[in-house]
């Protein structure tokens, strides 16, 4: 059985708290100055490196990102901390991701037309969840009403897509009748604030969608999806070694290695050419010419990383028009830097206009989805 399947609502839930390039780097650069200054002697001596200087000028030219969302912005800036202070909340109490995984939720419902009545699967898909169990897309499902199953799916940049295609093809197998796929992403806790090379490019956000049959879809503002395809090739070159075996391996969880690290350069230069193929060969496969595409809903990540893509695909940098760029005001987001694209831009496109949103990150993993406006 195979029903057609559309995506007929988006939610994008924004936190109130915001930190700037100059913030952000002000308080690294006194927190540098500070350790060099308290371990200049083991410096001199080779024994300990130096911390190098982080610059707001930098950042934006290297990555296109000025300023980011946190969901606390307590300790963050705080030199003795560096990192930000969450309270522990009962049992009993809503986590913090299923709080801010609500909110996206209810946004996406409304822009579709639909109840939780009308759902009878919750995916949460993030790069991290606070904890195993139980699911976070489970106690959304109790907190919404929603009857039927929910789990919980992690995949680094592509969470977004991937989960996706699990609710196209839920709904196109007709097991499901409608689907929320939500991305509470709480990246803020796993940044390394003490890393010149990473400080600056993570933010906090929540994105959902809405995903159901065309037969049921009642919203003005629904996409048909014409296809989906996700692909994963092993790398080291972006890696979190934290994990819940660190309390018996008796390692620091503080130390560098237990948080997002990664070779920068390593993965620019290697990402960029498969995601390029992979949108080619996805549209090509559905008989879809590069240049009939009126949005690319890409993963935000890095400004450059999208120009260069496009530029491989067009023969030209894509306009801001074709690609929209939102990881100036958010950062990177993890998997839902491409659905908050779609989210603020879709609605200026006609009946019949294609788009793709594709994520590329971590694992590595590269998802797409190709659209088309109802
Ligand atoms: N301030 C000043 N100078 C700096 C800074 C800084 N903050 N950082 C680096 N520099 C210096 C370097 O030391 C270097 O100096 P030199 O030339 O003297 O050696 C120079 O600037 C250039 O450094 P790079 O070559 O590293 O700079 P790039 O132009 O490559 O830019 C980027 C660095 C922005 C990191 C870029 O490489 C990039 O964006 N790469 C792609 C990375 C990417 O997309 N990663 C995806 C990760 S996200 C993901 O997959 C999800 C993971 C799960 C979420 C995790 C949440 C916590």
């Amino acid at each position: 059985m195979s029903h057609s399947v559309v995506i007929s609502g988006v939610g994008l839930w924004t936190p109130e708290h915001k930190i700037s390039n100059e913030e952000l780097v002000e308080s690294y650069n006194a927190w540098a100055e500070r350790f060099n200054k308290q371990n200049a002697e083991l410096i001199e001596q080779g024994r300990e490196e130096a911390k190098p200087l982080s610059s707001a000028a930098f950042i934006e030219k290297a990555s296109g990102i000025k300023s980011r969302f946190v969901y606390s912005k307590e300790g963050v800036l705080d030199i003795d901390r560096m990192r930000p202070v969450l309270e522990v909340r009962d049992d009993d109490q809503l986590s913090h991701q299923a709080q801010m995984a609500i909110a996206a939720a209810k946004k996406a419902l409304s822009a579709a037309n639909k109840s939780p009545a009308d759902i009878d699967m919750v995916i949460v898909s993030c790069a991290y969840t606070q904890r195993s169990y139980p699911a976070i897309a489970i106690e959304v499902q109790a907190a919404l009403g929603i009857e039927g199953f929910g789990f919980d799916m992690l995949v680094a940049c592509s969470a977004a897509t991937f989960g996706l295609q699990r609710a196209v093809d839920a709904v196109a197998a007709g097991t499901s009748k409608g689907v929320l796929v939500i991305n509470p992403e709480l990246t803020s806790p796993q940044v390394n604030y003490m890393d010149r090379d990473s400080h600056f490019i993570f933010g906090d956000v929540a994105t959902a969608t809405v995903v159901e049959g065309a037969a049921t879809c009642r919203s003005e503002q629904a996409f048909d999806v014409l296809s989906t395809r996700c692909v994963t090739v092993y790398s080291n070159a972006i890696r979190s070694n934290f994990g819940y075996i660190t309390r018996v391996t008796d390692e620091d969880p503080y130390s560098a290695d237990k948080l997002f690290h990664q070779q920068g350069r390593k993965v620019f230069k290697e990402v960029c050419p498969m995601a390029a193929e992979h949108i080619e060969s996805h549209l090509s496969s559905e008989g879809i010419p590069v240049t009939e595409l009126k949005r690319w809903w890409l993963h935000q990540a890095n400004i450059n990383m999208n120009l260069l893509i496009s530029r491989r695909l067009l023969g030209r940098d894509a306009t801001l028009e074709e690609a929209p760029v939102v990881l100036d005001e958010y950062a990177n987001t993890a998997s839902a830097g491409s659905i908050i694209a779609f989210a603020k831009y879709h609605q200026d496109l006609a009946k019949g206009d294609i788009g793709v949103i594709c994520s590329f990150g971590a694992g590595y993993s590269i998802g797409s989805l190709i659209l088309r406006k109802r």
